[in-house]
């Protein structure tokens, strides 16, 4: 089964040990998926590859229990290096995603495989300036962003005079509109971002405090979904 071909980035769970308020990783992502999350990202600047590999099976598993592997994708961010033990490990790790300081797509796409989702983040005004510029066929999505400035990573979206600069939805629109393949949106969204978010057609949202933090992360992602798929519908009842 090629999770590549049928990639749903609709509802999208990025997740660390620093995001959990201590709780494991592995139970808040087994509520994301229960919750109907179709994709999930182990992202932590602080665990060591060692770690990192220990959340990436046990992630694995906790999306084989659901009975999900064929359909909700598992990546890692950066560590190609982490990606690559875990699945000498038997690991099934399905991607990386990465940003445009990290390890070059190409470089990923050769590493990882044909089957692999590679997908890259970038500022803005840079992914308008990549779709014009630079062969996008070896990346499966962008992430992009933020809608709004986020505690979980303040240097998101820093300009060169170190501000942040948050997107509108007419910005991520028009993005939407130009980009040859699917956009996914972060940075501080919450669950009532997801009306207008759907509406601007980009293939989902991106996610880590709204789930993570949240008092009871099933029920929260279980909002977030619901309400993507109900203005989602929405949209194309129209
Ligand atoms: N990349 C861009 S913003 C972000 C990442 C990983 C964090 C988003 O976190 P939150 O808590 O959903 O604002
Ligand atoms: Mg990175």
């Amino acid at each position: 089964m090629n999770i590549r071909k049928n990639f749903d980035i609709s509802a999208y769970l990025v997740v660390g040990p620093e995001n959990t308020k201590g709780r494991p990783v592995a139970t808040i992502i087994k509520d994301a998926v229960e919750a109907g999350f179709t994709c999930v990202q182990i992202r932590s600047k602080v665990a060591s590859a060692y770690e990192l590999i220990q959340l990436t099976r046990q992630a694995s598993n906790v999306i084989a229990q659901a009975g999900k592997s064929d359909e909700v994708a598992l990546l890692v961010d950066d560590r190609l290096d982490v990606i690559l033990a875990a699945r000498k490990e038997g690991i099934k790790v399905d991607g990386i995603h990465i940003g445009q300081s990290d390890i070059p797509v190409n470089v990923c796409r050769e590493y990882l495989g044909e089957d692999s989702i590679v997908g890259l983040s970038a500022r803005t005004h840079e992914l308008f300036e990549y779709i014009r510029t630079m062969d996008v066929s070896q990346i499966d999505y962008f992430g992009a962003g933020p809608l709004h400035e986020t505690l979980t990573k303040p240097d998101c979206g820093i300009d060169l005079d170190g501000k942040v600069v948050t997107r509108s939805f007419a910005d991520i629109s028009k993005l939407s509109k130009l980009s040859p393949i699917p956009i996914v949106v972060g940075g501080g969204v919450k669950l009532v971002d997801i009306p207008q978010l759907a509406q601007t057609g980009v293939g989902g949202f991106f996610i880590v405090s709204a789930v993570s933090d949240a008092y009871n992360p099933k029920s929260a992602a279980a909002e977030l979904v619901n309400a993507w798929r109900l203005y989602k519908l929405d949209l194309n009842g129209k």
